[in-house]
């Protein structure tokens, strides 16, 4: 799906700027996020390292050039459109970088918010209702993600009809069913419904893991005509589609 020379590029790109130094003091007043290099520890470790870049789509050309690439785009398009509104917004791009030891291991859904939720007297949504989606993650793994070590994304399959956030972090379980791991190659892509239940399993491997995700919505989940704060040098030269995606500032109201 994704050209082997893009993966390699994006995971080029990734690797120079998490290795910057210079990147973890970068000002990022005017950012979404409030840092361009996010440090962790890996476990069992007091080290912090390098773990995920931030802000991508202020810092290289490769990164916002993902953001159009089909069949990304029409597909997600497709699933946040609705059938009065065609049209979604760009909420957020990130690249994970799990070395050995390093994982988004706590279960959640993304968004911080549920965005149909259910008091504790009513179980569950009837599995009959469609619910809307109104956020989505693209994944893009750089990477093979071919075995358990390796750290796969995994989902509490249905749990988006749990109308909650998840029940347990040691044994998640919704309508019966535990974990799914998601086993693929670099250049596949999935895609994920903000409201399912997931993490990213540890990382017991090796193998240093890569995963690009892009997130994107059917609204704005602020009331300015941008969803982030992108610095204007990095929308030089932008095209309309890319514009229209991450949105226009007008006068504000
Ligand atoms: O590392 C992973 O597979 C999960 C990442 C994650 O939690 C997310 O993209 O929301």
């Amino acid at each position: 799906m994704i050209t082997a020379s893009e993966i390699a590029s994006l995971r080029k790109r990734a690797d120079e700027f998490l290795d910057n130094p210079a990147l973890l003091a970068r000002d990022s007043r005017n950012s979404a996020d409030e840092v361009f290099v996010q440090l962790e520890k890996p476990s069992g470790s007091d080290e912090e390292i390098p773990f995920v870049l931030r802000n991508t789509v202020e810092l290289d050309q490769v990164f916002r050039d993902m953001l159009l690439r089909e069949p990304i785009f029409s597909l997600a398009e497709a699933i946040l459109s609705f059938n009065w509104y065609k049209g979604m917004k760009f909420v957020g791009q990130n690249v994970i970088r799990n070395k050995p030891g390093l994982s988004i291991d706590q279960w959640h859904a993304d968004a911080g918010e549920i965005h149909f939720p259910l008091p504790e007297s009513i179980e569950r949504h009837d599995p009959r209702i469609q619910l809307r989606v109104l956020w989505l993650t693209v994944q893009v793994p750089l990477s093979d993600i071919e075995l358990i070590e390796h750290g796969p994304t995994q989902y509490i399959p249905g749990s988006h009809h749990s109308g909650r956030h998840p029940n347990d972090q040691e044994n998640p379980e919704f309508d019966g069913k535990g974990p799914a791991s998601v086993f693929c190659k670099a250049g596949d892509i999935y895609i994920q419904n903000s409201q399912t239940w997931h993490r990213g399993a540890p990382n017991t491997s090796d193998r240093v893991r890569y995963l690009m995700n892009i997130q994107y919505a059917s609204i704005w989940p602020r009331r300015s005509g941008r969803a982030l704060p992108i610095a204007e040098n990095a929308l030089e030269g932008a095209s309309d589609r890319f514009l229209d995606l991450v949105g226009r500032l007008g006068p504000s109201t």
